[in-house]
């Protein structure tokens, strides 16, 4: 009965192409290496750092990040001008399909001002606009003075 080995078939190509569009259980973005250092005395504001990891085949751009743990969070990029070390604020993180972009001393972080109380736990929020991309938690790294 040709016509319906033909069906059989075509429910098995079916099912093969759902399992693999959500077969992948990772999720889309992966933060590792967290790092969030103790403010400086005298300075209500913390550095932070961590790698970001997109797993799908799209870029993930990162538009906002907040914390209830800080009135403010920015992303910052330090950079040498005219010798003199400065930050600046950069508008969209952008993470290439299947990449990781890590932020670090030097180099790009997060800035966390106006701190709520004395957070030894923190939460940290990703946002592309109004969409949550990546909730993460962290605890305070303490300097070793
Ligand atoms: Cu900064």
């Amino acid at each position: 009965m040709p016509p319906v080995r033909l069906s059989i078939l075509g429910a098995i190509f079916v099912f093969a192409v759902l399992s693999a569009c959500d077969g992948d259980a990772e999720p889309p973005l992966i933060a590792t290496a967290i790092i969030i250092n103790e403010s400086v005395p005298g300075k209500a504001m913390s550095a932070g750092y961590l790698s970001l990891r997109n797993t799908t085949h799209d870029e993930i751009s990162i538009s906002r990040v907040s914390s209830p743990e800080f009135g403010a969070v920015e992303i910052h990029e330090s950079l040498l001008q005219d010798g003199v070390a400065k930050m600046r604020r950069v508008e969209k993180l952008l993470i290439p399909a299947n990449s990781t972009v890590s932020l670090e001393p030097g180099g790009k972080h997060l800035m966390l001002m106006l701190p709520i109380g004395a957070p030894e736990n923190i939460s940290l929020n990703f946002y592309n606009d109004e969409t949550l991309q990546l909730s993460v938690q962290a605890s305070l790294t303490r300097s070793k003075h």
